[in-house]
């Protein structure tokens, strides 16, 4: 089965289903020395010569620090019932450690009321990379002192906004920030060397648990979790070899969040491929990563296949593909989600990120990119497909709200339903977006029916 294209993907969805759209402050905050705002790994990063692509960075991105009201206008305008976003702990406690930024903390403030105020539930993301640079420069996640200092950075944000918050998010994507920043250091903080990306991935795991600890002590009412990206992963041919890496790869990719999380162990395959690079690990750290979460968010762009011999490449064979070069595979969001369902005793599931970077052009005041519709009207199908197979769902995020800062990608890359003109800082809605919101109002209809 190549395409899913259910005529009407909405019979399924409930009527308390969460729709919305996602960014991180990084992509789109800009502003990234106002106010008392400390640099993150991210700021530094970009100052590395031939890390960006395009060498751009995040000083200005999409001005949202500034736009921030017209922003939460135009997203109420979309029908959204969901506002998911991060918060830049730079801008809240700018050394990762000692005095709070309360010019900081109030942006944050202003935004969450302005959601409520709009109708909009806030889904914050503690940590979307942008990691203090102070604290990198003592030696980040790979050092365990970093974990305390998000647990009392998770403590300080619950404090100040956690009474008006739907839901909250540990981190995004643990896998990219060990994987890719620490093993092979195309993301910040640039580091190459896989023990300390297996140590980094096992801080970002237990400070998530010990958060979420932190948290419920508090009296925490926002839904607590962790966003996770996943892909099934494919063997590009039935040979051993293939099969083998992609069950590795698979471990590395899925079991090694996964079954910590949910089994409170590291799987033994990914441990003996690691040899002495095995995490150092505290006696009572896998019970506190096992700390039952509310929800899991899972981001989902793409399948992987793998093969033993030599890349595979989705497009030299003939496969649809975005432009970041990823294969368009809606299905194996459902294989995905079900596969979740089956093997792990997993809570409400939310598609935390879901989208596509295409190319696109603005004319005439008109965005027309029906990959990207077709692409979401898919995905929506695939969900809607994994709830009928009996996977609990809570809500689907379109990503992104607007072009942004596709990190080493730069600014070419534009995943927005929304057009941003870096020159103006014009917004438009693209053909994607007004599909969303008629998506969204016949969704509505039928509830109120
Ligand atoms: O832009 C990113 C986002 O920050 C994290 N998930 C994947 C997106 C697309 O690459």
């Amino acid at each position: 089965m190549n395409s899913i294209e259910p005529v009407d993907p909405q019979a399924d969805f409930p009527h308390d289903f969460v729709w919305g759209v996602a960014t991180s402050a990084f992509q789109i905050e800009g502003a990234a020395a106002e106010d008392g705002k400390g640099p993150s790994i991210w700021d530094s990063f970009c100052r590395r010569p031939g890390v960006i692509v395009d060498a751009s960075n995040g000083d200005i991105a999409c001005d949202h620090y500034h736009r921030w009201s017209a922003d939460l206008d135009m997203i109420a305008d979309l029908g959204v019932n969901a506002y998911r976003f991060s918060v830049s702990w730079p801008r809240v406690r700018p050394g990762g450690s000692g005095a709070w930024n309360e010019k900081g903390l109030a942006f944050y403030e202003r935004l969450v009321d302005g959601l409520l105020a709009r109708g909009i539930k806030p889904f914050l993301t503690l940590n979307h990379w942008d990691l203090p640079d102070e604290l990198q420069m003592a030696g980040g996640w790979a050092h365990r002192d970093t974990v305390h200092r998000f647990v009392e950075y998770a403590e300080g944000i619950n404090a100040r906004l956690g009474d008006r918050l739907v839901s909250i998010a540990t981190h995004n994507e643990p896998w990219v920030m060990a994987v890719l920043g620490h093993e092979s250091g195309v993301f910040a903080p640039g580091v190459q060397v896989r023990r300390l990306a297996v140590q980094a991935s096992h801080h970002l795991l237990l400070s998530h648990g010990m958060a979420l600890q932190a948290l419920r002590a508090q009296g925490c009412s926002a839904q607590l979790g962790l966003v996770l990206n996943l892909s099934p992963m494919h063997p590009a041919t039935d040979s051993a070899d293939d099969q083998a890496k992609a069950r590795l790869e698979d471990g590395r990719l899925v079991r090694w969040y996964m079954d910590p999380l949910f089994r409170a162990s590291y799987p033994q395959d990914v441990l003996d491929d690691l040899g002495s690079d095995v995490p150092r690990i505290k006696p009572g750290d896998m019970q506190l990563i096992a700390t039952p979460m509310d929800f899991l968010g899972v981001n989902y762009y793409s399948r992987s296949v793998v093969s033993a011999a030599e890349p595979w490449d989705a497009q030299a064979r003939g496969h649809e593909v975005s432009d970041m070069g990823w294969e368009v595979y809606p299905q194996g969001l459902t294989e995905l989600l079900v596969r979740l369902h089956q093997d792990y005793p997993v809570p409400v599931l939310y598609i935390t990120e879901n989208g596509g970077a295409f190319k696109d052009a603005l004319e005439a005041g008109q965005v027309h990119d029906p990959q990207r519709v077709s692409y979401l009207r898919r995905h929506i199908a695939a969900v809607a497909q994994a709830m009928r197979q009996g996977v609990r769902m809570g809500g689907y995020m379109v990503w992104s709200l607007m072009d942004n800062f596709e990190w080493a990608s730069g600014y070419g890359k534009r995943f927005g339903i929304v057009h941003v003109d870096y020159e103006t800082q014009r917004r438009t809605l693209k053909d994607s977006a007004h599909w969303y919101r008629d998506f969204l109002q016949r969704q509505k209809a039928r509830a109120g029916r």
